[in-house]
């Protein structure tokens, strides 16, 4: 069945396969790629774990801050997982936050096997200005994106939320923008990414 195929590569190996802190050390990757990225602290590392059912695979910390470069891992020797650092953390030195930035960007913009960027929004928090200015730069780099509020167990979420922010995509041009709501902490989501990251295997 379609979906225990889209679930059965979470249940192989994953490994950690390269770490870029400028742009020359970005791998050239043939296998597709799907990104994860948001603000410090908003827990991609931690659902990157869960997804791939590990408890360290990627590096969580209680210090915003923590993931200093772009970490790949590869699953089941078919998927990579790019995970990146965050943006918009105030306590990380000018210098080293615009060389984040660029690394980011750059990422971003000059990978053509990157298949979907998850955005990754803390639902305690909402969209914020730095959020709708990455959407508006992977519209331009015409890169798909899927919405995932984090920390759902923390929140109660309305009735209808997941239609009215994807209306609202819409109304940005985003018309098959999926939404997720998930959490490491009890697993909501977890199944429901796992598929849509395993649509890109071939
Ligand atoms: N309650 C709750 N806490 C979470 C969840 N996901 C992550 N956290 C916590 O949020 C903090 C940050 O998690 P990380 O996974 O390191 O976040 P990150 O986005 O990778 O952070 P940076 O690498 O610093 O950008 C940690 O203390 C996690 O335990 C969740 O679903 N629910
Ligand atoms: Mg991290």
């Amino acid at each position: 069945m379609a979906n225990e195929l889209g679930t059965k590569i979470f249940r192989q190996e994953a490994r950690f396969i390269a770490g870029a802190a400028k742009p020359s050390q970005l791998p050239k990757m043939f296998l597709p790629q799907v990104a994860f990225v948001g603000k410090s602290n908003v827990g991609k590392s931690s659902l990157i774990n869960t997804i791939c059912r590990r408890k360290n695979l990627a590096r969580v910390s209680h210090t915003p801050g923590r993931t200093r470069q772009i970490n790949f891992f590869l699953i089941a020797e078919k998927l990579v997982i790019a995970d990146l650092p965050g943006y918009g953390f105030a306590k990380v030195p000018v210098e080293e936050k615009q060389n984040w930035e660029k690394l980011i960007l750059h990422y971003l913009q000059n990978s053509p096997t990157l298949k979907l960027v998850n955005l990754l929004i803390d639902a305690r928090r909402g969209i914020k200005e730095n959020d709708f200015k990455v959407i508006q730069l992977l519209h331009s780099y015409d890169k798909q994106i899927q919405l995932v509020f984090t920390k759902a167990d923390k929140v109660k979420f309305k009735e209808g939320f997941e239609v009215e922010i994807k209306n609202y995509l819409a109304s940005l041009g985003y018309l098959l923008c999926n939404v997720v709501l998930s959490s490491s902490k009890n697993g909501v989501g977890a199944k429901e990414l796992q598929l849509s990251l395993a649509q890109y295997v071939k």
